[in-house]
């Protein structure tokens, strides 16, 4: 009896069991299966350095919001390094477009301990600082600088995206001479490495091409009174004056101009190639020839639509630099994929063999740390915008593959890494 009871337990217990299992017979959905863990995530500092107050303000920010951009999209795209997710923090400096205050602000970045710069704008800055980021181990990327002496200075760490001041003074100063058959020449700079640089190779090329130079004068990038320097060159009777600086002094320097009745055709390079050069010179602009290190921007591979992200975004169009600096950002990201790692020797054995399709196009650096086959845009300021009249050199367009696959990222030759230097 002792065991027949116990049996007879047991079977109700288990008949318990089975009901309570089966909710007295009402169905209850499974239990929710448990959230993957997240993936383990590190942060990735990127500096930018531009002037971020001041007069050159405006072009500064269209740097910083590139960056700002291209951070935000890296992080919505989750991009996984080394099993981790990558979690970009950009650190904007302000170096006021100083010389003095560059070192300064770059010491605060490799204190930071940051792991790549995009910057910085002004050749003037960006020369002094890369000594900074050079004795860090930073890579450091200008969007914008083109003094030649930047990657001249033997850096590993100092690359840049754009054509530099030998290839665009040559290609204005022969259309000055050549295009525009303009034989006397009146040429002013802002005395910075950028200004100051530059005119002194379109005078070269200019003259080279059989123009002669008819005043050579100077100013400075505080100036905003051009009148004394302009009443000089009125006097020698120019065809055309090469202005060597920023759209700051190159706009009021236009509308003095036009007071003062100059008729010459008036030319700049890529500090003046600005959207601002309209607000800042008004009708005066019109007809003003300049340069660009790069193509128009509807002739970038994917100019508009960036420039129609950008806008959507900060309610403006590019003013300047700012899918240079877009393009900067995303080659030091392209370093860390390739290297599977975010530590800044890493990228730097990288940088060397990026080939990268940017959004202003393909970029490839040569030993030094300049772009490759980097274009030259001569553009004419025409109804209050700027029109691209020539391109000279540039990549050439990569051929149509035949059976049009999807397009593989280009696998970087081992050979090519750590190049530079
Ligand atoms: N490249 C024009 C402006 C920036 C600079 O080189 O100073």
């Amino acid at each position: 009896m002792h065991s027949i009871a116990r049996i007879s337990t047991l079977a109700v217990l288990t008949a318990a069991a089975l009901l309570g299992l089966s909710g007295c017979g009402k169905e209850t959905p499974p239990p929710a299966p448990a959230a993957a863990p997240a993936a383990p995530s590190v942060t990735v500092k990127i500096g930018i350095v531009a002037p971020l107050t001041g007069p050159q303000a405006h072009i500064g920010k269209d740097m910083e919001n590139a960056v700002k951009l291209a951070a935000a999209d890296a992080n919505a795209a989750k991009i996984m390094v080394d099993g981790k997710q990558l979690n970009f923090e950009v650190q904007a400096e302000d170096d006021q477009a100083d010389p003095k205050q560059a070192p300064v602000v770059a010491q605060k970045l490799v204190d930071a301990k940051v792991n790549a710069v995009v910057g910085h704008f002004n050749s003037g800055t960006t020369i002094p600082a890369s000594k900074l980021y050079s004795d860090a181990g930073i890579p450091q990327i200008s969007p914008s600088a083109t003094n030649p002496k930047y990657t001249d200075q033997g850096f590993k760490t100092a690359f840049r995206v754009v054509a530099n001041d030998n290839q665009q003074g040559k290609v204005v100063g022969e259309y000055i001479a050549k295009e525009l058959k303009v034989k006397n020449l009146a040429i002013i700079d802002d005395r910075t490495a950028y200004g100051q640089g530059v005119a002194d190779v379109v005078e070269k090329a200019a003259k080279a091409a059989g123009a002669t130079i008819v005043a050579r004068e100077f100013t400075t990038d505080k100036s905003t009174d051009f009148k004394a320097i302009l009443t000089k060159i009125k006097g020698k009777k120019p065809e055309a004056i090469f202005f060597g600086g920023i759209d700051t002094q190159g706009g009021p320097m236009l509308q003095q101009m036009k007071a003062l009745g100059i008729k010459a055709q008036f030319v700049g390079a890529d500090g003046i190639q600005s959207s601002e050069l309209f607000k800042l010179g008004g009708d005066a602009v019109e007809g003003t020839l300049a340069s660009f290190p790069g193509l128009p921007i509807d002739k970038m591979e994917a100019g508009k639509s960036f420039n129609d992200k950008y806008k959507a975004k900060y309610n403006q169009d590019v003013v300047l630099y700012a899918p240079q600096g877009y393009d900067a950002f995303n080659v030091f990201v392209d370093a860390m994929k390739r290297a599977g790692s975010t530590d800044a020797a890493k990228i730097l054995e990288k940088l060397p063999s990026t080939d990268y399709k940017g959004i202003t196009g393909p970029i490839k650096f040569d030993e030094k740390g300049d772009i490759k086959d980097g274009p030259i845009t001569m553009f004419k300021a025409v109804g209050g915008k700027w029109e691209a009249v020539a391109t000279i050199g540039g990549a050439a367009p990569a051929a149509a593959p035949a059976a049009a696959p999807a397009a593989a990222p280009a696998a970087a030759p081992a050979a090519k890494d750590a190049a530079k230097k």
